[in-house]
């Protein structure tokens, strides 16, 4: 198949799950091209049959907003002839949903068809997709897709409770790379991050609000008075300072390390003992995922997809949002017995596999198959 895949290209979840659905559809066989404002962060090779395609903004005196959508409509237009593309299949309902479906339409009058593939991931519907301006835009093109697909149970049951959804809306949950995402031994890292053993507490995020890593330093204030620790911040994004004067307040600054955006989270996680994400929302927590695949259990609130991902008592442990003494106390009680954390390194790489790319991508070509024989 052509496969044209439009995202957000930054280092947020659904441009890291729409750029890895494309690489893995391309060492798949199928021509796949991308569609965005720049190139996709993980997008860091080029193959024979991968293509990336700019959306230039022009620029006028008269746009105090840059009309980006139609832009972006423009450039679909474009590629999907060019590149005879059977399918556009676009992550992230606003504003690319609706691009995609003035695309069609477009493309329609040529003559051409396009079937739309949408996949919510989450703050397109539980966090912007609702504020009011946006909302008629959003549930239209949800129900004038020709096919939807949400990354967990609880995204699809949100979407059909906050909007008027006739479209069914298929969960083809996220997948994990297992190529990629294993434990490496890393003997040297460790030694440098925790010299003389300590345990490693990892987070990951883009350092937003709904990430709530203020937590994650609370977490670890409370770990390190039980359990010798050292606490690595992975990312990078608009909490970043707030978050290192934070950890000065606390008096915990010594035993934090901050690496800003990394490429290889792999290798990091490699390391770790724990994996920390207290977000207030989450559609998925596409990051624990990444943990688990590496061995390493989670301490997570108890919100969203997350318990989808992350089995209480199994894989790691679940709190409410913001109870930072709860998810600390499970933390000390795992880190403390070598025997259960062994069994629960065990369990979330068994939990891991069942969102194997193998397995996720097979759902995704079927949904891609099924609306293109629906017109021939
Ligand atoms: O939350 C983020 O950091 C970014 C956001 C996005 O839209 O890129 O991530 C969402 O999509 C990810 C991939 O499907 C999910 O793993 C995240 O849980 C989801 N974030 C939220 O729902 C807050």
């Amino acid at each position: 198949m052509r496969i044209g895949i439009v995202c957000y290209p930054t280092f947020g979840g659904s441009g890291v799950l729409a750029t890895e659905l494309g690489k893995a559809l391309a060492n798949k066989g199928h021509e796949v091209h991308f569609i965005s404002y720049s190139q996709p962060a993980r997008l860091d090779f080029f193959t024979e049959n991968v293509f990336y395609h700019e959306v230039n903004i022009a620029k006028y005196p008269l746009f105090e907003y840059a009309p980006y959508e139609t832009a972006l409509a423009g450039k679909m237009v474009d590629i999907v002839q060019s590149a005879q593309l059977d399918i556009l299949h676009v992550h992230y309902a606003i504003p690319h949903a609706s691009a995609a479906l003035l695309a069609k339409q477009i493309l329609a009058e040529k003559g051409v068809y396009i079937p739309v593939v949408t996949t919510l991931h989450g703050t397109d519907i539980t966090l912007v997709g609702r504020e009011i301006t946006y909302q008629h835009v959003v549930n239209w093109s949800i129900n004038n897709s020709d096919a939807v697909t949400a990354v967990s149970h609880i995204l699809r049951a949100q979407t059909l409770e906050h909007f008027d959804i006739t479209k069914h809306i298929e969960v083809v949950p996220n997948f994990i790379d297992f190529d990629r995402f294993n434990k490496k031994s890393h003997a040297h890292f460790k030694q440098m991050i925790a010299p003389a053993g300590e345990k490693i507490l990892i987070h990951t995020s883009n350092f937003r609000k709904v990430k709530r890593v203020e937590d994650v330093l609370l977490v670890f204030s409370k770990v390190i008075k039980q359990v010798p620790s050292k606490l690595v911040l992975i990312g990078d994004g608009p909490e970043r300072s707030h978050i290192e004067k934070l950890s000065r307040d606390l008096n915990i600054e010594p035993w934090v390390t901050f690496l800003g955006k990394q490429d290889a989270i792999e290798e990091i996680l490699s390391i770790g003992d724990l994996f920390i994400l207290p977000s207030e929302s989450e559609s998925f927590g596409l990051a624990a995922l990444e943990a688990m695949a590496c061995e390493v259990p989670v301490i997570s609130s108890n919100t969203g997809g997350i318990p989808e991902v992350n089995l209480h008592g199994i894989t790691g442990y679940l709190s409410e949002v913001g109870d930072t003494d709860n998810m600390a106390n499970n933390a000390i009680s795992l880190l403390n017995n070598s025997t259960v954390h062994d069994q629960f390194r065990k369990n979330a790489l068994k939990q891991a596999h069942t969102f194997d790319l193998k397995k996720i991508l097979i759902q995704y070509e079927a949904v891609y198959e099924k609306v293109i024989s629906i017109r021939t």
